[in-house]
């Protein structure tokens, strides 16, 4: 009897073990079809068939599970039918359903604004060493954007001599950039400097609510104390905090980091490159760099383009050295130097598994432990680089980055690749699919293609969307998300978008899935774009989807909303432009952080897969309806990426009404047969 039973558990394991994801259903990307199939065949597990196998927990995903305290987790589900009459839940203490999900909520806009406004940090100190001159690795490389920050920051660019103002000394300008910057994360008065950056009216409805950061840190401790049992028990409130530090993310730490990394690196201008797996090069030395400061990133490409790296390369029988990027790093090196797009956050274990990654090297930020599990199946060297995230399995090498010797930490990394190639097995599997790309925009780029240097602002892109050729803006952003199908909902809403005339700006993942779908060409706009938008963007040469970095770059986005407002005719907030941001896949902490900035600046932002809030359905109706009343901007669910598409393109057009410029789209509205055309293609 006892046989029996143990050899139906034994079964019913085996039956269990064996479930695993389909290939079709996980993803849109044939090429990530391909490598979950071969994956399977090898029998290594990816994220894929884990998604499968294991469930989320129905109560988290509502939000309303609370884990603060040792009396709990106190778990409250919302029932099946809703509530009807009185909502009595109650955790142990008391704690209701909106305190709880509040509680959530602010903290992952805590956990989100520290990961970036970190990084940001992490940046701010490499400049100031830069600017004391104690690194020969780094140093200040765009002067122009040195200047223009400064001022933001306060720091004076010119200074008074015998009578006459003089440019000063830009040194002294970088050492003092540096201090102030570094200041923003823990001084002891005053406000946020950059909040003076959003338009005029944006400033004055923070200072009304009451939430203009004080600055970066104190934003998120405050957030870690509120959430404590027994502090803040009021959701209005806790939001009121969760906006305060999201706010000291976008306009705070994302956007000096940003900034930060253009001045030492560069300001990106519009570059050729490609995306997909299939960049890897079978007869290359394939060094994957993943994660998300380019501080790490910067110097293994400047390393990786030395004659003697090339070399060495050679000597060990490879063709050279083949440099490609996985998540935000991706992004990163993209767009500074065109370094290729490897991959989506998704795709990250999928790199390992062609067989021909002789090394990973990753620093912070959405790197799967998995890698190291997967990495021990091939000849892969997985490296880790950063102090703050190592990994425990025992064939992970660390080597940590510093920046005072950055330029040897990484030429020892990419050595150790070289060294890896001979290492290969006979089990290589590169996919060849691959899509050409342009990517690289920033707020000064767009204001070159769509403005010009003799109007020196936003001029042309305003025009055309008050005249209606582009219907308005979207922001289409975030992560990939292993409970949707890989890229589907980005690319769907993406291509709805611009079918229906809305220009896209993009980062993140979404950015990377754009760029595999082929949308960040200028060709794409004649194939999926509305008559209006696609005449704009072949005039100007640009692509119909803007790619504007990684998701600290997220700040980009406020900053062109803020230069859209300021070149006129659209009214004098960004709540008054026809825009509406999506996350459609997200799955991070950031991307929560990202979306309450957005929100908090007068952006309709609209997620898919999921929120956190369902399980309490009037803190949900305060963030999707009662924000708008407060700041202009609002959250949304929707999972149906065409739906999720046209809700934005609904909000577009009552901003057009609301500026009285619905009319002018009326000419250019596109006939039946015209939109068949698009259809077709
Ligand atoms: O910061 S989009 S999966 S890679 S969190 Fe991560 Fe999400 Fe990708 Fe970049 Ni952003």
């Amino acid at each position: 009897m006892k046989e029996d039973i143990m050899a139906e558990e034994k079964d019913m394991k085996q039956t269990k073990a064996k479930k695993l994801a389909d290939p079709k259903a996980a993803t849109i990307d044939p090429a990530s079809q391909e490598m979950i199939q071969h994956a399977q065949d090898l029998g290594i597990e990816t994220v894929f068939d884990r998604a499968v196998k294991m469930k989320p927990c129905n109560i988290g995903t509502q939000g309303i599970c609370c884990k603060n305290c040792g009396m709990g987790p106190c778990r409250l589900p919302l029932p099946k039918g809703g509530i009807e009459g009185e909502d009595d839940r109650k955790g142990l203490c008391g704690a209701t359903p909106n305190t709880i999900a509040a509680r959530n909520f602010i903290r992952m806009i805590a956990g989100g604004a520290a990961a970036h406004s970190d990084h940001g940090r992490s940046v701010a100190e490499v400049f100031l060493s830069a600017a004391r001159k104690e690194t020969g690795s780094y140093r200040i490389k765009d002067t122009r954007k040195l200047v223009a920050v400064a001022k933001h920051l306060g720091v004076a660019t010119d200074v008074e001599i015998d009578g006459k103002r003089l440019d000063r000394d830009l040194d002294e300008v970088a050492l003092e950039v540096g201090e102030k910057a570094m200041n923003e994360w823990g001084k002891s008065e005053g406000e946020l400097l950059y909040a003076k950056r959003a338009p005029e009216e944006r400033y004055k409805i923070w200072k009304k609510m009451g939430v203009v950061p004080r600055n970066i840190d104190r934003e998120i401790v405050e957030i870690m104390h509120r959430t404590h049992i027994g502090v803040d028990q009021d959701y209005k409130n806790l939001m009121k905090q969760g906006t305060r530090a999201a706010i000291a993310d976008g306009w705070g730490g994302s956007m000096l980091a940003t900034d930060l990394q253009d001045i030492l690196f560069g300001t990106p201008y519009p570059a050729v490159s490609e995306a997909n797996l299939g960049v890897m090069k079978e007869d290359m030395v394939n060094l994957v760099i993943h994660g998300h400061e380019p501080v790490l990133s910067e110097m293994i490409v400047a390393v990786t383009q030395t004659k003697e790296m090339e070399d060495y390369a050679k000597s060990k029988g490879a063709k050279g050295i083949q440099l490609s990027g996985i998540c935000c790093s991706a992004n990163e090196i993209l767009q500074r130097h065109g370094v290729p797009l490897c991959g989506t956050f998704l795709q990250q274990e999928l790199a390992v598994i062609t067989g021909a990654c002789d090394a990973m090297v990753v620093d912070i930020q959405c790197i799967f432990q998995n890698l190291a599990n997967v990495a021990k199946c091939f000849h892969t060297k997985l490296i880790t680089t950063h102090p703050i995230a190592k990994m425990e399995q025992d064939n992970v090498i660390h080597i940590e980055f510093d920046e005072h010797h950055a330029f040897e930490d990484a030429k020892r990394i990419v050595k150790m690749a070289i060294d890896n190639f001979e290492n290969r097995g006979s089990e290589v599997m590169i996919p060849k699919q691959k899509s050409p790309i342009v990517a690289g925009f920033g707020v000064e780029s767009i204001e070159y293609h769509l403005g010009g240097t003799f109007r020196g602002s936003y001029y042309t892109l305003n025009d055309n969307i008050i005249n209606g050729r582009i219907r308005g803006i979207g922001g289409v952003v975030g992560c990939n998300n292993a409970r949707t199908k890989h890229n589907e909902g980005h690319v769907q809403i993406v291509k709805e978008l611009i079918k229906n005339d809305v220009i896209v700006l993009t980062t993140g993942c979404n950015a990377i899935a754009c760029a595999m779908e082929g949308l960040l060409t200028p060709e794409t706009a004649a194939v999926f774009c509305g008559p209006g938008l696609a005449e704009v963007c072949e005039t100007v040469g640009i692509p119909p989807v803007l790619h504007l970095g990684s998701c600290v770059d997220n700040s980009r986005i406020l900053l062109a909303a803020t230069e859209v407002v300021k070149a006129g005719g659209l009214g004098k907030d960004i709540s008054d432009l026809p825009a509406a941001g999506s996350a459609p896949e997200w799955m991070s902490e950031k991307a929560i952080s990202i979306g309450h900035y957005f929100v908090a600046s007068g952006v309709y932002t609209v997620f898919g897969v999921t929120l956190p809030v369902t399980g309490a359905p009037v803190f949900q109706k305060y963030l999707f309806e009662e924000f708008e009343k407060m700041y202009g901007g609002m959250w949304d669910l929707e999972i149906d990426p065409i739906k999720h598409a046209h809700k934005m393109i609904a909000h577009i057009d009552k901003k057009r009404k609301a500026l009285g410029i619905d009319k002018a789209r009326d000419r250019v509205l596109v006939d039946m047969a015209a939109r068949r055309g698009i259809e077709a293609a």
